[in-house]
């Protein structure tokens, strides 16, 4: 297979590396001062568009993708390096939905995008972060945070200025491999083009992409032929090029079809701006040519040959023309032009956002910040242990489970870990 349009995969950031508890070692001091440095942060996964790809097969082939994990801090203040993130390229025109909430979390509709779609843990602090007048030798470090893990549904609507679309064999290879750099396979048998092409077409100082589209026959809504499985990336080109073909018997009613399928396929093609071009007027009589350029008058059809290059220039002032007037009504940056990093994790969490609600057994705490300072506890140390118990006195978190009746011995739930309540007072 050398093409998809859609695919599932699973990624999964690295961890922050856990902090260090550590103590200062000299001669004659038997336990000098805390002095355990952070755990690196874990590698993010991040998705970039790629000007070079047409294609999310890369993804069919392997699903899985894991950024690398922090180091742990050591002695001495040393940090941990952190872990590198995981770039993933995937062409332009991607959009990267989550698996599991549907949700979109980014369009990368320009060269060079960036979606963060699976944030590295953090690293832990070491326990020389944690010395204050009342705690002068914390025994304890943070852990690292898990990083976050992710099913990503991918889909491709390929992003072309312009999409040649047909019957089969009118000859929409031909003519993208004529005007752009596309070099896709010609045939004289309905079907050769298996899946979109794609070619930049360059007309004096401007620069755009046209897209070769597999042919469409009647009935290809309801799975004839290729079927409407490549519809979805005439969507967002902004002019459709409909070539029809000189030679074939009924061009009124060729054109009536075709456009039935792009109506039955959705409102917005069936609206499109179209550029009726005949081709093949070196293999016809002039009688035929007449005939069309009367019968399409309203639309000011182009007449064009592939083999002879006649009207080629024509056609190629007409779409950069077309393609510039859009441009500007849109007044859209030029694609290698514009940047944009998504972040869907962009809010900054802060501990007092949580809320607290009863359960069986205590209570449940939820908040982003909180649960972040939970799984990063190292509960095997009592210190720790304590900290998070004054994290929640100072959130006022305690103040509330007493509102609604919280006594020593509940359970207090937060994130993956369980607490028992501790009045301190
Ligand atoms: N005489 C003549 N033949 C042409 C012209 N343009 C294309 N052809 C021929 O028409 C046939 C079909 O051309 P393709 O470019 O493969 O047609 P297509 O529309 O891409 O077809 P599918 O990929 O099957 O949808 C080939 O044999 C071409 O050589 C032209 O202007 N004049
Ligand atoms: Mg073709």
């Amino acid at each position: 297979m050398h093409f998809a349009d859609e695919a599932e995969i699973k990624v999964q950031a690295g961890n922050g590396g856990n902090g260090s508890a550590s103590f200062r070692r000299e001669k004659f001091i038997p336990r000098g001062g805390p002095d355990g440095g952070n755990g690196g942060d874990g590698g993010s996964i991040i998705l970039q568009a790629d000007e070079n790809l047409n294609t999310l097969v890369n993804f069919v082939s392997q699903k899985h993708f894991k950024a690398r994990h922090g180091q742990m801090g050591l002695g001495n203040n040393k940090y941990g390096a952190a872990g590198e993130d995981l770039i993933l390229k995937v062409p332009v025109g991607t959009i990267v939905f989550d698996a599991e909430t549907g949700n979109q979390l980014a369009d990368l509709i320009h060269i060079g995008e960036q979606v963060i779609v699976a944030r590295g843990g953090l690293g832990g602090k070491g326990n020389a972060n944690f010395k204050s007048s009342t705690r002068q030798a914390p025994d304890f470090a943070e852990l690292g945070e898990p990083g976050e893990e992710k099913a990503l549904k991918l889909e491709l609507k390929l992003i072309a200025d312009v999409a040649i679309i047909g019957y089969p064999s009118v000859g929409k290879s031909t003519l993208i491999s004529r005007i752009s750099n596309a070099r896709p396979k010609i045939a004289d048998y309905p079907f050769t083009t298996l899946v979109p092409n794609l070619g930049v077409v360059k007309v004096d100082q401007t620069d755009f992409v046209v897209a070769d589209i597999p042919g469409l026959i009647e009935g290809a809504h309801e799975g004839k032929g290729l079927g409407i499985a490549f519809l979805k990336h005439i969507e967002r080109a902004e002019i459709l090029v409909h070539l029809l073909d000189l030679t074939r018997e009924n061009l009124t009613d060729d054109f009536r079809k075709l456009n039935l399928e792009l109506a039955s396929y959705s409102k917005v093609l069936a609206k499109k701006k179209q550029l009726i071009v005949f081709n093949k007027t070196d293999a016809t009589i002039s009688e035929i040519v007449g005939q069309a350029a009367k019968d399409f008058k309203k639309y000011n059809p182009l007449f064009i040959s592939c083999v002879t290059g006649e009207g080629m220039n024509t056609l190629l002032y007409r779409l950069k023309d077309e393609v510039l007037a859009h441009r500007r009504k849109k007044k859209t940056a030029k694609p290698k032009e514009a940047f944009k990093v998504f972040r869907p994790h962009l809010e900054i969490p802060d501990a007092r956002n949580f809320s607290i609600e009863k359960t069986n057994e205590g209570f449940r705490i939820t908040g982003k910040r909180i649960e972040q300072i939970s799984i990063m506890t190292d509960i095997s140390k009592k210190g720790a242990v304590f900290r998070m118990h004054d994290i929640l006195e100072k959130i006022g978190a305690y103040r509330e489970m007493k509102k609604m009746g919280g006594k020593n011995g509940d359970k207090i739930q937060i994130g993956k870990r369980t607490f028992s309540f501790m009045d301190l007072g």
